[in-house]
């Protein structure tokens, strides 16, 4: 897979894509990820990227030419566009999925106040990483890159991701390891068992339970 992050602060990423899994997916090649500063597409003579809204208010809006101009020049037929946005759809992991079989993703980081409403006529789709305000996208994109990464073939092993929390719409079961006392709390008796029916039986009761606890929300989306 080939990711494209169109963004105004590319040095925020380097730390996230240089350590542990995403790292290790680059380096065997699973994926390539590029970090492309679209203020070097601006036209505007002193490099300006945004403006004043129309209508007045507060704030600058990122202005339409250097990030039509940059989806253009990076834009194939097998690419999707996202733009990440607080209005966009609400990601989720069926979405992570989804996406984890494309090949080739340009995910546009939004900044300061806003952009000109014509960038979501380039994008297939919009993305939100829940409800709340970022300062932009790039933290958004962070979220899903990683999500969508670790889903690739060959980058984390696949019986890891098929107990994932939110497969099934239900949360993980509680693990545990050495040792089998810790501070007076005990590991339970069935995990210790060695009886493979009985600790799956365990597991999916734990995750039921739990989902039902903690977001029983989930339980209504089936
Ligand atoms: Cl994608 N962008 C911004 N600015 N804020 C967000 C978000 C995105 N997702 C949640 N909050």
């Amino acid at each position: 897979m080939k990711i494209d992050i169109l963004t105004l602060f590319p040095d925020m990423f380097q730390g996230v894509f240089s350590e542990s899994i995403i790292k290790r997916a680059i380096e065997e090649k699973k994926v390539e990820i590029n970090l492309v500063n679209f203020r070097d597409f601006t036209k505007d003579p002193h490099n300006k990227v945004d403006d004043t809204p129309y209508g007045g208010g507060a704030g600058m809006v990122l202005a339409p030419q250097p990030i039509f101009d940059c989806v253009k020049a990076l834009r194939t037929e097998e690419s999707k566009v996202i733009l990440l946005t607080p209005d966009g759809e609400v990601y989720k992991q069926n979405r992570a999925y989804n996406l984890s079989k494309e090949k080739h993703l340009i995910l546009i980081c939004g900044h300061y106040e806003g952009f000109d409403e014509r960038i979501r006529s380039i994008c297939d789709l919009e993305l939100s990483i829940g409800d709340y305000v970022l300062t932009g996208g790039e933290v958004a994109s962070m979220a899903i890159v990683d999500s969508v990464v670790r889903l690739l073939p060959g980058v984390i092993t696949e019986e890891s991701h098929i107990n994932d929390s939110f497969n099934n719409n239900l949360l993980d079961y509680p693990t545990y390891t050495k040792p089998r006392v810790y501070e007076g709390m005990e590991v339970p008796e069935v995990l210790l068992s060695g009886d493979h029916k009985k600790i799956a039986e365990y597991r999916y009761n734990e995750s039921l339970k739990r989902t039902k606890e903690r977001r029983p929300d989930l339980l209504d989306n089936q």
